[in-house]
């Protein structure tokens, strides 16, 4: 069974098997917590990233998709980049899209046989996600997702403020009385 868990704090310095990124399309950085993550990670991450193939000119991962790197400076293994939606009012299909990069985070973590990932709250920052809906959506999207890979052992979700953390703890609490 796999231990879904919320922290306050820089998920740069947790160690993990995998730390998620809230990347943009062309995975090639900017700021909040990708910027975080380069930096820490240092040069080596961002010519990894573009080596990474194209599949327009300068998008390397599509929105909800999500691509793997190794980690270099970071306490980690991997890093795992997920390009969330930019919120533009719910109807642009923001909701499946974010769903999506928890999903395929977990999906591609369990390929690899890891068995802890750390997420940031992705689209929650310069892609203006409501992170009452975010956290409702993220939760629901990674107990669902573990429960048909028995090998993620533990997802650490990784609030950068209180409110963040405060909205996952009530989320998990909810999901794990139902
Ligand atoms: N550790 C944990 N969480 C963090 C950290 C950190 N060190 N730093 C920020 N956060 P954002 P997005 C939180 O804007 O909304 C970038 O420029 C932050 O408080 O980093 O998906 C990319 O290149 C917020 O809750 O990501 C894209 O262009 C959450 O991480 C764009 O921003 C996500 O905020 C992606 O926007």
């Amino acid at each position: 069974m796999t231990s879904i868990e919320t922290v306050v704090g820089d998920i740069t310095t947790i160690s993990c098997d995998a730390i998620v990124n809230a990347a943009n399309s062309t995975l090639l950085g900017g700021g909040g917590v990708d910027g975080a993550i380069h930096r820490v990670a240092g040069s080596a991450l961002r010519e990894a990233c573009r080596q990474l193939p194209e599949i327009e000119p300068n998008v390397r991962c599509p929105v909800g998709g999500c691509r793997v790197t190794p980690a270099f400076g970071l306490p980690a293994k991997h890093v795992i980049h997920c390009v969330g939606p930019i919120y533009r009012g719910g109807n642009h299909d923001e909701h499946q899209q974010l769903v999506s990069c928890y999903e395929r985070a977990i999906w591609i973590a369990a390929s690899l046989g890891l068995s802890h990932l750390t997420f940031p709250a992705i689209s929650c920052g310069a892609y203006r996600f409501p992170i009452d809906k975010a956290a409702t959506i993220s939760v629901r999207a990674v107990h669902r997702a573990v429960l048909s890979e028995p090998g993620i052992q533990r997802v650490t979700l990784v609030a950068f403020d209180d409110i963040m953390h405060r909205m996952w703890t009530k989320e998990l609490k909810q999901v794990r009385a139902e």
